[in-house]
């Protein structure tokens, strides 16, 4: 008995159903015949056999992480694979604002439950069933993050409900089983719900699982992400339909209907932070990645699951606009909602991996392509994504916590193209965990890909996640036990399935407005309906396996789309008379251009040439432009007497107040006790009240680091990093990110070990302690010269002097 059947045992689809069903089935067919039928086949196809170890592999990865968890950290919401044990809040020391995942619920024990069932486990899946109706409860005194709360437990839970409920049906097995995790669910649903009493209906980031909103602590809360408010509608639509409770659904169609108002009205952007009370936008930054991400994720899937046209036709407005605006290319920029001309940001992050397989599930393919064959470049590069890299791919933030996000869209290409390609993407990444992040006890996170440190770290999201998508990418779908086409994935990757749309929904009716109409988009430029036919596909056919240069077609390659490590761009530049010759020390990647129209193939690429040097001249200016005005200043003097002075170099924070112009905050360095400072208390607070305190990069974020020096009086906070030998002369500067909360007033600055290795050699040599002023860099170098030049003119001028006295 097919899973539709099991579901929907007295219903037919209804209309809405059927056209979701078709439109998605059909795409994908459509997608795999052509190219299946059409493409040249790649070179490095991989065997069924090869393909079966692989899924095999994967399976004892799961296995391998599980069991480690299990006889280790259970019933710890996550294993720490270091130190081999159980991560418990308000137990393990804390990781500050991080720690809102953890609820003391047993989270990646929930998280994995439908894997076990996809791996076809059923024995182990019951018994761990059995566990957490027995172990789990929510009545606890912890402030959790309502997102994470709602896609990894609430979700979890769902689907395990879901799947138990299957086997029973079609597996003889569980019969014991009565709907207890769905009660489960409920009850986590109602704790989440006082964060949704705001006047806006958008809800709060974080709520006390016992006491709801009435924790003092939560007093002043009122900002939240866009994807924190926008991740909720799957579970709680799903909760809503399996236990006959419609005020889930109510509440999270609510909050997506307040964030769809404040779409910025000239673009169809979002921001990324917003106040809940008032509606206001925080951070007016747009991209795909960290804090926005699911929320698109959400309304394309609401409306295949709910099948409900409005969301998308929000979706589509929503995705015209990214595309219109923050896409470059294979690059995903982010910009500013109200000025979406302008790129905000230089850097992209690893979060924005997911896009490329949400445009495979919407039917947009070649930019999906593209996005996925950049970031896979990216990979292969730095052997991991890094959280953060610049748009010339180097690091900008060098941590990997295992995300799935990059192997969740290789498995969507997979599926919509049949290529090798993304098989043999999938294995490199499979063999890049094996041999970089297994320990012995699980798998651990890398702290810094530069130098493949491991953090003590397993997310729940490696279980029920990276190694999900990595066996279904490696499994044939008819083997699995379930037929995966029925089912949507959540953000989680949590399976729901389609049916769910016909248990009904007594409190919506799902009719179309004028503003939702879903054919808005068909009229928008570029249209996401028309991206996709014929004329689209036929450039794609040989793309992936490069028979056919990447820039034909008459499209002149521009520097922004450049990529160094791509050959066909490589030919492009060399046709175009470029010559490129690799400077200073090859590992950091800098190359010089020269340009000859002698060289060029043909007058025209001479003429592009040209331009794609011009073109490079500037984007390098505004690169460096963009770089010096962030830069921090550590400024001290260099002799007792205060005369001279020196600076050393650091980064900026997202979540502190900038200094600019001749604004400064001077102290007295003291270093924090204990040094990572991420208790909730110094040691030394008494004496590092009015002075500039110094803390180590580590265990806990920036942003709590800063939090606790505020309250300890400080005047500013330096975080030293903690990776011996790192240098700002040798890798990009960044600026620390935040929570999204504005509550840090204090500066604080962020220096490479080898910077803040010269200060620490200062403060030792001197009789007392040492004194520095934070300040711009520009407004240092200025100050310097403007010193320097008053120099000139008096030693000119006593020069003089004898001259004239002659
Ligand atoms: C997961 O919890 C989810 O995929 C979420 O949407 C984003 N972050 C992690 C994985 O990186």
């Amino acid at each position: 008995m097919s899973l539709y059947a099991v579901f929907l045992p007295a219903c037919a689809p209804g209309p809405g159903q059927r056209l979701v069903l078709t439109f998605i089935l059909g795409l994908l067919i459509l997608v795999a015949c052509v190219l299946s039928t059409e493409t040249s086949m790649p070179t490095q196809n991989m065997s069924n056999k090869e393909r079966a170890e692989l899924r095999e592999e994967a399976r004892d990865m799961f296995y391998h992480a599980y069991r480690a968890y299990m006889e280790n950290a259970y019933p710890a919401d996550e294993l720490m694979p270091l130190s081999c044990k159980g991560r418990y809040r308000g137990v393990t020391p804390s990781r500050g604002d991080m720690d809102d995942i953890l609820g003391n619920f047993s989270m990646t024990l929930v998280d994995s439950l439908d894997t076990l069932v996809l791996l076809g486990d059923f024995e182990e899946f019951e018994h761990a069933v059995k566990l957490v109706i027995r172990d789990v409860q929510f009545d606890n005194d912890i402030i959790v993050s309502v997102f994470e709360t709602n896609i990894r437990m609430v979700g979890g839970l769902l689907s395990a409900h879901i799947l138990a409920e299957y086997l029973q049906k079609n597996a003889d097995t569980m019969h014991w089983y009565k709907g207890e995790l769905l009660e489960m669910s409920r009850e986590l649903g109602y704790r989440l719900l006082p964060a949704f009493n705001t006047s806006t209906g958008i809800p709060h980031a974080r709520v006390n699982l016992r006491l709801g909103m009435k924790d003092p602590q939560l007093k002043k809360s009122r900002e939240t992400c866009t994807a924190c408010a926008g991740t909720i509608l799957l579970e709680f639509a799903a909760l809503s339909r399996l236990t006959g409770d419609p005020i889930f659904e109510v509440r999270a169609h609510a909050a997506m209907d307040a964030l769809w108002k404040l779409r910025h009205r000239g673009s169809d952007l979002m921001g990324t932070v917003l106040n809940v009370h008032s509606g206001d936008w925080v951070r007016r930054d747009s991209g795909v990645g960290a804090g926005i991400d699911s929320y698109y994720e959400y309304l394309f899937k609401s409306y295949v699951l709910l099948g409900d046209d409005k969301y998308l036709a929000r979706f589509n407005r929503h995705y015209n606009a990214v595309m219109k605006y923050v896409s470059e290319g294979p690059m995903l920029l982010d910009v500013l909602m109200h000025r979406p001309h302008a790129k905000s940001k230089n850097f992209m992050d690893s979060l924005l991996a997911f896009w490329p397989g949400l445009q495979v599930l919407s039917g947009d393919l070649k930019p999906a392509v593209q996005t996925h064959e950049m970031l896979y470049q990216v990979m292969q590069m730095h052997t991991f994504i890094p959280e953060a890299f610049t748009v010339d791919f180097q690091i900008h933030w060098g941590q990997h916590p295992l995300r799935p996000e990059f192997i969740e869209s290789t498995y969507f290409l997979y599926r919509a193209t049949g290529d090798h390609h993304y098989l043999q993407v999938g294995k490199r990444a499979l063999k890049t965990l094996q041999q970089h992040a297994k320990v012995s006890c699980g798998y651990a996170a890398v702290n810094d890909v530069r130098t493949g440190k491991h953090e003590d770290r397993m997310d729940s999201f490696v279980l029920s996640e990276t190694i999900k998508y990595l066996f279904l990418l490696f499994s044939d779908p008819h083997d699995l036990i379930i037929n995966i086409d029925e089912f949507v994935f959540t953000t989680e990757a949590h399976l729901l399935p389609l049916s769910i749309a016909q248990l009904g929904n007594a409190t919506f009716s799902f009719r179309q407005t004028e503003e939702h109409n879903v054919l808005d988009f068909m009229r928008t430029c570029p249209s996401s309906n028309k991206l996709f036919p014929e004329k689209v596909r036929k450039p794609l056919r040989n793309f992936i396996t490069g028979s056919c240069p990447r820039t034909s077609g008459g499209k002149r390659l521009s520097a922004l789309d450049f990529q160094a490590s791509n050959a066909d761009h490589l030919r492009a530049v060399y046709d175009m008379g470029i010559t490129m010759v690799s400077v200073g020390d090859r590992s950091q990647g800098k190359v010089r251009l020269f340009h000859s129209f002698y060289n060029a193939k043909s007058h025209e690429e001479g003429e592009m040439g040209l331009q794609f040097m011009q073109e490079m001249l500037e984007l390098t200016k505004m690169q460096s432009m963009n770089q010096l005005a962030a830069l921090q200043a550590v400024a001290f003097t260099t002799d007792e007497k205060g005369q001279d002075w020196a600076a050393l170099m650091a980064g900026p924070s997202h979540f502190s107040p900038e200094l600019i112009g001749d604004q400064f905050v001077e102290g007295d360095v003291v270093l924090s006790k204990p040094l990572r400072a991420c208790d909730d208390r110094l040691d030394n607070a008494a004496e590092a009240k009015g002075k500039v305190l110094v803390a180590e990069r580590g265990d806990c974020t920036f942003v709590s680091k800063a939090r606790l020096a505020q309250k300890s009086g400080a005047a500013a906070l330096i975080v030293c990093d903690n990776v011996p030998g790192s240098s700002g002369e040798t890798q990009p500067m960044f600026a620390m990110s935040g929570d999204g909360n504005d509550d840090v007033n204090i500066p604080v600055v962020f220096m490479y070990s080898v910077e803040f290795g010269k200060l620490s050699a200062i403060m030792k040599r001197r009789k007392h302690p040492l004194s520095v002023r934070i300040m711009q860099m520009v407004e240092f170098k200025r100050w310097q010269l403007a010193k320097e030049q008053r120099k000139n003119e008096t030693a000119t001028t006593s020069s003089q002097k004898p001259e004239k006295e002659l």
